[in-house]
């Protein structure tokens, strides 16, 4: 044999070695030492990436909201009625943590005093949720959005005359919500049953046609109700997230949780939304817990203002 033979011959062999070596051993790659051999193995493997995905995102989602919400607001003491209230850094805004919970929406028939309450006699459930102590009042409107569309001027009265859309942008512009219909309800009644939640004296509790002199009054001088929250019943109207649909708690969508009426009534000129809770000009009857109102999103007819929320994390 030459030396160029030998040279092959060793080659030859030495190649042969390889692959054998290569089937029987293959390569300790970082990506073969993780992948199962079986395919059973690798459809584990396959569906527990995506589970630990699936978890890993759901950790940054629930994260990231009590990230921003400890961003948004300051901690502040729980109040007398025992709820924690925090401060919104933005706006100077103290809400109240309502907890999450199932109440009776509207009244029985035979307890309803107008034809708005009628129908609605159902169990909602709600998740935690923050909302404005009291109105948002003329300072802070001036401070958010620069103007003052009241009509009786001064920094501590609940701002008036304010359209849907513009509670909207107000909320838009400082990261907040309108309430859902079913949240303020919730948050107005506090655990009573009654026409009128704290005292269930109106007198108490509001300022309304009788004993407001016609006109509004600063925010946050009659009595709280069993959350802590002040003028739910009376001083402005509240304006509520929802459409107006008059027989929207006779649907099955209302009885989900957190429910919200987005869609007009198939018989709806415009897109008309709720308002709640009466106002200084308007008898005691439209300042009940149940009452509702509703006008269009454009509308400055009414004295309506508003009070924000925010989903608890
Ligand atoms: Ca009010």
């Amino acid at each position: 044999m030459t030396r160029s033979e030998n040279f092959t011959a060793f080659s030859l062999r030495g190649r042969g070695r390889d692959a054998t070596h290569a089937a029987t051993f293959p390569p300790l790659t970082r990506y073969n030492l993780l992948m199962p051999r079986t395919k059973n193995g690798r459809r584990i493997a396959l569906l527990s990436g995506v589970v630990l995905v699936a978890a890993m995102a759901m950790f940054v989602w629930v994260g990231w909201a009590r990230i921003r919400f400890f961003v948004e607001f300051e901690s502040l003491e729980k109040n007398a009625q025992g709820y924690r209230e925090y401060l919104h850094r933005k706006t100077g805004t103290v809400m109240v943590c309502i907890p999450g919970g199932t109440f009776t929406m509207g009244s029985p028939e035979e307890e309803a005093e107008n034809t708005s309450t009628k129908g609605r006699f159902h169990e909602v459930t709600l998740s935690a949720f923050l909302i404005a102590k009291y109105e948002v009042d003329q300072a802070t409107w001036k401070k958010v959005m620069g103007n003052n569309p009241s009509a009786f001027k001064g920094d501590d009265l609940p701002v008036g005359h304010v359209t849907w859309e513009q509670s909207q942008s107000f909320c838009e512009k400082t990261s907040l919500h309108l309430p859902t219909e079913a949240q303020w309800e919730y948050a107005c009644r506090a655990g009573t049953r009654g026409p009128y939640a704290g005292t269930g004296v109106l007198d108490e509790m509001g300022w309304y046609e009788e004993n407001s002199g016609r006109r509004a009054h600063p925010v946050g001088q009659k009595k709280p109700n069993g959350f802590g929250l002040y003028d739910m019943h009376g001083n402005a109207w509240e304006w509520c997230l929802d459409v107006f649909d008059r027989k929207f708690y006779a649907k099955s969508e209302s009885r989900r949780k957190d429910p919200v009426c987005t869609k007009p009534a198939p018989d709806a000129h415009r897109l008309t939304r709720v308002a709640r809770g009466g106002s200084w000009e308007w008898p005691a009857d439209n300042s009940r817990s149940d009452s509702r109102d509703s006008d269009g999103p454009r509308s400055i007819g009414g004295i309506h203002g508003f009070r924000p929320t925010w989903s608890w994390p």
